[in-house]
């Protein structure tokens, strides 16, 4: 990626992306648009940073009419994300600035996220040149505010990889950033027709893309809820058998024995259940220490969370931005307060008075039940365990229905077996970094409350949005 942090060249361009012009946000579709316009905000400020025009019923219908699946062979396909991903990487300076203003991303965030796309980009190119998948026909592609461009941009390249034409709607809360890379696609080559952009709202726009008979399947990140509403809608309006693959939340748990090295531990710890301000689908919730190594690691998940710093996510030194917008922060400090009422607060930090901020929170729990739901923030909980306890917290675990990530750190080895093998999840990280996925070597994906799978980032992805190969055409796989 042609950007590094540690460059001054690099930094120099960041700089001057400070002020530069965000594009207005609008259906970009092979047709004429209409939609009312609203203002788009910064979430650290509560300043207007741009303006979006939602799609009407008059646009989604004329997206839907003009909607074809890609026909270009699979080795031009290719050669076009890769050109997007190019393309991403050349424009590095107005990405950070729109995931900084409308997404309230810090640079070190933003710069995972823009990696991230462009390994989207370039992973699906080569996987569609391997394994030559037949397109399903059109894609609905339904997709959250937290990783605005990476999960945007990761439902795409696999849809197009596969051949096939996406409507992509981007969440309320990002479009900017979504018309930016829908620009810069199209820029690449991928011909208008394929792929349309049509932000708006949920319960509008989304509802009307998943419940076309038009639409052949649908790809959405998102709540538990939302899919499940998708998934009743697709069964009444779509073709029996359509697909839909959701990435939903989690309760994600990591266990620390008394074994464990407490440096890396608290520093795993730390920055799962803080970095992005706690909402990244991945994100440590809740903590299991066991008992007798519980006031050491206590006192040093404190001191850990002393150094974070709050603040403008253009800031170099800014480590916890705000959370997306105010409806997302009123639950989780409704949540903080409840836990204050009982004297649960562990230890929290102050969050600066304008944006919407969420300080970093610990808050002790007697299990991961205790919570019930996922608090999306910065809010970490904290359990302890006696050793002959630990079948009874992974029980627990399991019980919560949700499966997304997990981790361990312990230094025995048959114990990262046993657990590894008992407890339901789609990501396992074993005494290590508890932090999203990489893609092509870890795809992510859950289980359960979790998620249908197949994992992002993953072999089994494509395939999924492809259409079945006729019987005896399974030689194409190549390995
Ligand atoms: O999600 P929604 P929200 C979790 C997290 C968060 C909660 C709510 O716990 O607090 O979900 O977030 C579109 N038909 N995650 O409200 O509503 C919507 O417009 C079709 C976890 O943002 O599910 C947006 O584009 N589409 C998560 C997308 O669905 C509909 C990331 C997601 O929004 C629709 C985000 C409908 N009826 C939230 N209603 C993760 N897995 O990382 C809404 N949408």
């Amino acid at each position: 990626v042609g950007f590094d942090l540690s460059d001054e060249t690099s930094l120099a361009r960041i700089g001057d992306a400070r002020a530069v012009d965000l594009p207005e946000a609008r259906p970009l579709i092979a047709g004429a648009t209409s939609g009312e316009t609203h203002p788009v905000l910064n979430p650290a400020t509560g300043a207007q940073i741009g303006a979006v025009t939602e799609a009407d019923a008059a646009t989604i219908e004329a997206a839907l009419a003009a909607a074809a699946p890609w026909a270009a062979p699979v080795s031009e396909r290719a050669a076009t994300l890769r050109r997007a991903a190019e393309l991403y990487e050349e424009n590095f300076g107005v990405i950070f600035a729109a995931l900084a203003r409308e997404a309230g991303k810090c640079l070190p965030d933003a710069v995972g996220e823009l990696r991230e796309a462009v390994d989207f980009l370039r992973y699906y190119a080569a996987e569609a040149e391997r394994i030559a998948p037949a397109p399903l026909g059109v894609v609905s592609a339904i997709s959250p505010w937290n990783f605005p461009l990476a999960i945007f941009t990761g439902q795409i390249a696999a849809a197009l990889a596969a051949g096939n034409g996406v409507l992509a709607k981007p969440a309320e809360q990002t479009p900017i950033i979504a018309t930016l890379a829908v620009e810069l696609l199209h820029r690449a080559g991928v011909p208008r027709a394929v792929l349309q952009l049509l932000p708006g709202q949920g319960a509008t726009v989304g509802a009307a893309l998943t419940s076309d008979p038009r639409v052949a399947g649908v790809v959405f990140t998102g709540s538990t809820e939302t899919a499940r509403l998708i998934r009743s809608a697709m069964a009444t309006h779509l073709a029996p058998g359509a697909p839909l693959i959701a990435e939903t939340g989690g309760l994600n748990a990591m266990i620390v024995d008394s074994t464990a090295l407490p440096e890396q531990a608290v520093r795993d710890i730390v920055a799962s259940a803080f970095r992005s301000a706690g909402q990244r689908c991945s994100a440590l919730r809740c903590l299991y220490l066991q008992e007798d190594i519980a006031p050491h690691v206590i006192e040093m998940i404190r001191g850990a969370m002393d150094e974070l710093r709050l603040g403008d996510p253009w800031d170099l030194e800014t480590d916890v931005g705000p959370v997306i917008d105010e409806e997302a922060r009123g639950p989780i400090l409704a949540h903080i307060e409840a836990a204050r009422a009982e004297g649960r607060i562990l230890h929290e930090l102050a969050a600066p008075a304008s944006g919407t901020f969420v300080a970093p929170t610990l808050i002790r729990v007697p299990g991961i039940a205790a919570l019930g739901r996922e608090i999306f923030g910065p809010v970490l909980h904290l359990a302890t365990f006696r050793a002959e306890e630990l079948y009874d917290v992974i029980g627990a675990i399991n019980a919560t229905g949700y499966g997304l990530t997990f981790g361990l750190h312990s230094r025995i080895d048959t114990r990262v077996q046993e657990v590894a093998d008992l407890v339901h999840a789609g990501n396992l990280y074993i005494n290590r970094n508890q932090i999203g996925a990489v893609v092509g070597s870890q795809p992510f994906g859950g289980e359960g409350l979790s998620g249908t799978g197949p994992k992002a980032g993953g072999p089994l992805y494509l395939p999924r949005l492809s259409a079945p190969h006729p019987a005896g055409a399974a030689t194409q796989w190549t390995a």
